[in-house]
């Protein structure tokens, strides 16, 4: 399988997070996209550069005030004191009911509260670029798929699943799978279907397409009442408007069983059938790994071969795109997992 991979991923290094009140190293890092391209080349599959330039789709999919904001935070954070370059910026408060959010402050901690959800989503020097290269990666893989290709693999990092129109949040700030299934549209599929197996529910994607028929949105994830992102994710969120029956939302108790997980991908594959879905997008989170750290579903790395397999005899063409997993050095076994699974089950249907 064609897998898209850029240095650019790198240059997004945030040294720590807040994790339990405390400081403590980023559990989203550089060695995770490192890991998994070491992986892929073990096993044969080819690594291309993107090629497409996302600006266009991520003008469809973000809004201008929010992209001009990340574009430009690092350089305003550092005009704002002398030895910001070693700091990290974190917000501190946000607009929440009854405050508004249609203006944009001056003062930098204020805008960055204005389009972030959570303080766990540090900035670095080169988180543009960076989050900008894994978008060009998913535009990229849209268009490979244009070209007869049967699924393409973007191995990006920082994930995107949870960016908003507006903001960013879960260690995301632009949101790849968006930007995938906005490509798929634009080449003219007519029904696109974005499935999301990270552990975590893809508030951002849903947000994006909770109100078109034209992207069905279903995640499977670990239940909002206890795990993050908490305040989205809850089963009677259907869609809205022409949208209103194109959300799909199958929480699942923390510490859920295999057997139940993959029960909740057998309803999702249903209903992404009975859509009739021309393409799929798949975040692929790989955080529902029983090591991971942060996450308590219970899949091995064989589990991720099945998952695979599975998707692979949907029948659809497929563009996966790299989400969370923080079991790093697994990353880049199960990870190959999912792909040599699917290429399996295309072959055996
Ligand atoms: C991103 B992805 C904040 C710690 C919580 C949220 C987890 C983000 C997961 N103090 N971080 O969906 O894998
Ligand atoms: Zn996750």
């Amino acid at each position: 399988m064609i897998a898209l991979f850029s240095d650019q991923h790198a240059l997004h290094a945030p040294a720590f997070e807040f994790f339990r009140g405390e400081r403590v190293p980023c559990f989203e890092s550089p060695a995770r996209a490192a890991f998994v391209k070491e992986r892929l080349l073990q096993r044969g599959h080819e690594i291309r550069e993107p090629h497409s330039d996302s600006r266009a789709l991520l003008a469809q999919v973000h809004s201008p005030r929010y992209l001009a904001f990340l574009e430009t935070a690092w350089r305003d954070w550092l005009a704002l004191a002398p030895g910001n370059d070693a700091l990290q910026p974190f917000p501190s408060v946000w607009p929440v009911r009854t405050l508004r959010s249609d203006l944009e402050p001056e003062n930098f901690t204020a805008r960055l509260g204005l389009y972030a959800m959570d303080n766990g989503s540090p900035l670095s020097a080169g988180t543009w670029e960076a989050a900008k290269a894994g978008a060009d990666s998913a535009a990229s893989a849209a268009h490979l798929l244009g070209q007869g290709q049967r699924a393409v693999f973007c191995c990006s990092r920082p994930p995107g699943h949870h960016a908003g129109a507006d903001f960013m949040g879960g260690y995301c700030f632009l949101n790849n799978a968006a930007v995938a299934a906005q490509a798929l549209c634009q080449a003219g599929h007519e029904r696109v279907a974005v499935l999301d197996v990270d552990y975590h529910h893809g508030n951002g994607t849903q947000s994006i397409f909770y109100d078109r028929a034209d992207v069905l949105f279903i995640s499977l994830h670990g239940d909002p009442r206890t795990e993050y992102p908490f305040y989205l994710g809850h089963v009677d969120e259907t869609g809205a408007g022409a949208g209103l029956g194109f959300n799909l939302n199958l929480p699942l108790a923390a510490g859920a069983s295999v057997q139940t997980w993959f029960a909740a991908l057998e309803q999702a594959c249903a209903r992404i059938a009975q859509y009739g879905a021309q393409a799929l997008v798949v975040s692929l989170g790989l955080d529902t790994f029983a090591e991971d750290p942060i996450c308590t579903f219970a899949l091995r790395s064989a589990d991720f071969h099945r998952l695979g397999q599975r998707l692979g005899a949907l029948g659809l063409p497929v563009v996966f795109v790299l989400e969370g997993g923080y079991a790093t050095e697994a990353l880049g076994v199960n990870a190959v997992q999912v792909l040599d699974g699917f290429e399996a089950g295309v072959f055996n249907g």
